[in-house]
């Protein structure tokens, strides 16, 4: 098999074109990881396996090169990355009968949460929404919505949604070598809830593959974009979505943030973690563009660094989630000073720790000062939990189960639910967090009643006050201003091809009970060759104005200068005073 770039056919199988590789016990298969099909580097870990099978698949780092498994039982072998992990492969394994085994519970717990002992082996397969490599399967498998579902909140946005619709193929678009990448950005005008209109990679070099996430300078004129899948980052015109510049700046580059801390000789500098490496970069975008000023290591020893998150207000301390240390599922949690690039503390997994022991693949981090204390909250993808920290004092306060079985039991791993925590940012109005949770099957649950929902954590009391129902894939979440006051969180979804809109508080009383899905858009734009991919993949998303405490003010104080555009100056005049300055939310 080819691991590979491909959205739904990320393990490919040379005999057959799909991520189900089938062969007879005790054969091999070779995995590669080669220029061939992916531009960055990849794990390949067996995530289940049948009760009986001795085989171990896995790597402590991520690895370019041929990997190779014998495989010593019949039956399903199910594998992903680490470093991307909705990444699936599928090894079926016949018996002497020509028979694949059906899955028992005991090698997918999942299925015990069914009411079920053991299911077919086809139809644990026509679950997996990850497992869809031709459009009739993403057709048939992901939630292809039509313009009759769509529903526009009563109250208008402000300013741009930026999303990274990173399945959508785009016809020509390719890398260096010729070979095709998927991935658009997708705007929305936040006024209207249209699309306004489509960002492709057609003019970046080839240094486009899989756009992941984005962040914006403060006079909101230019947009950074990563590239999961490749080793580049983007400088992209906001106005006219001109790609002006493409750096390359290592391994599978994934969340940008620019560090706010006014008065530093760094406000306005790029942080960028690597999430195929140890490190995270510092990208300066000065007067010759876009240029690398520091690299420094997230935490000790091997760290794969995904989706960090700057103290709001300050910026002055980093915290980055390290999705796996070596071997197996263990990751840490660091905290680094954002200007030096010291670890201050690391949380690393300790299953003997009550608070570290669901430190597994942590994948993303929001944070913000809640009630004076910098809080920060750290989704960790294969316990299901949500790690609270007060970040001050540099110490866990709890963990939070945000996954779901089918029968809606909580508090148990990916091997139980198939249910990912992704984004988790924190409102910045400081009162709620929204957490993404991603199904990797088409099973509902039982608390959503859906396959994917977001969660709604009130920040005085750390306890979820809502599961809301949203589309398929959900992977994305962020906080935009809604006109008036308050803020909406914007929800992406990558096996769907729409945009969520929650008001997390509709009757404006302070508490979130009362949460609400209030708006569904259709991110398709009718592009050319799209096909069914048109709009979906929804994963980085970035409202503009980017609203959280330290960010919002110097955009603010830049209105009136004449440094901003007509456009940014509209946005910012609608805006409340609390919206403008968001360092004293009240609450
Ligand atoms: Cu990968």
């Amino acid at each position: 098999m080819n691991l590979t770039d491909d959205p739904g056919n990320w393990f490919k199988s040379r005999n057959n074109g799909t991520p189900v590789s089938i062969i007879k016990r005790g054969e091999r298969v070779d995995f590669k990881i080669d220029g061939c099909c992916t531009n960055t580097r990849h794990t390949v870990t067996l995530l289940i396996k049948p009760r009986n099978s001795k085989l171990i698949v896995d790597q402590d780092q991520s690895k370019s090169g041929t990997i190779s498994a014998t495989f010593d039982v019949p039956g399903v072998y199910v594998f992903i990355c680490k470093v991307h992990p909705y990444m699936t492969g599928i090894v079926a394994v016949k018996d002497a009968n020509g028979n694949i085994p059906d899955v028992t519970a005991d090698s997918l717990p999942f299925i015990g949460h069914l009411g079920a002992a053991s299911l077919p082996a086809n139809t644990v397969l026509s679950v997996l929404r990850p497992v869809a490599p031709t459009d009739t399967d993403k057709a048939a498998k992901w939630d292809i919505r039509k313009s009759t579902d769509q529903i526009i909140p009563k109250t208008p946005g402000v300013g741009e949604i930026w999303i990274n619709t990173q399945f959508e193929r785009v016809a020509k678009q390719r890398d260096e070598k010729g070979t095709p990448k998927p991935g658009t950005i997708t705007v929305v005008d936040a006024k209207t809830f249209a699309v306004e209109r489509e960002i492709n990679g057609l003019t970046a070099g080839g240094k486009w593959n899989n756009p992941h996430n984005m962040w914006a300078n403060f006079t909101l004129d230019t947009v950074y974009n990563t590239n999961w899948f490749g080793t580049w980052i983007n400088k992209i015109d906001r106005q006219t979505g001109k790609i002006l510049q493409s750096i390359d700046v290592g391994e599978a580059p994934t969340h940008i943030v620019t560090i706010p801390t006014p008065g530093s000789s760094e406000r306005g500098i790029l942080t960028v973690p690597l999430s195929a490496e140890n490190n995270f970069v510092k990208v300066e975008d000065g007067v010759d563009g876009l240029k690398i000023i520091d690299e420094e290591p997230t935490g000790e020893g091997r760290n794969h660094p995904h989706g960090h998150w700057l103290t709001c207000g300050r910026g002055d301390r980093m915290v980055v989630p390290n999705v796996f240390k070596g071997m197996g599922v263990a990751g840490s949690i660091s905290i680094l000073d954002a200007f030096t690039g010291n670890v201050l503390k690391e949380f690393v997994q300790d299953s003997d720790d009550p608070l570290r022991s669901v430190i597994q693949m942590p994948l993303a981090v929001g944070e913000c000062h809640v009630n004076g204390i910098s809080k920060a909250y750290v989704a960790n993808a294969v316990s299901g939990y949500v790690t609270v920290i007060d970040v001050d004092a540099m110490q866990i306060l709890k963990n939070i189960p945000v996954t779901v079985t089918p029968d809606g039991q909580t508090g148990k791993d990916i091997l139980h639910t198939l249910q990912v925590p992704i984004q988790t940012p924190v409102s910045s109005g400081e009162r709620f967090v929204a957490t993404a949770i991603l199904s990797l099957t088409t099973v509902p649950n039982a608390k959503s009643n859906s396959t994917d929902y977001v969660v709604i954590i009130d920040t005085a009391t750390d306890e979820i006050v809502a599961y809301l129902p949203t589309p398929g894939g959900t992977h994305g979440v962020n906080w935009g201003a809604k006109l008036g006051g308050g803020y909406y969180a914007y929800v992406t979804s990558q096996f769907a091809n729409v945009l969520a809109i929650i008001d997390p508080d509709p009757n404006n009383d302070g508490k979130g009970p009362d949460a609400a899905v209030v708006g569904t858009i259709l991110l398709t734009n009718g592009s050319k060759d799209a096909g069914v991919t048109d709009g979906t993949g929804g994963q980085g998303i970035k409202p503009l104005p980017i609203t959280h405490d330290g960010w919002i003010q110097p955009t603010v104080e830049l209105a009136g200068t004449g440094v901003l555009s007509a456009e940014v100056e509209n946005w910012i005049s609608q805006l409340t005073p609390q919206q403008k300055n968001p360092v004293d939310s009240g609450h």
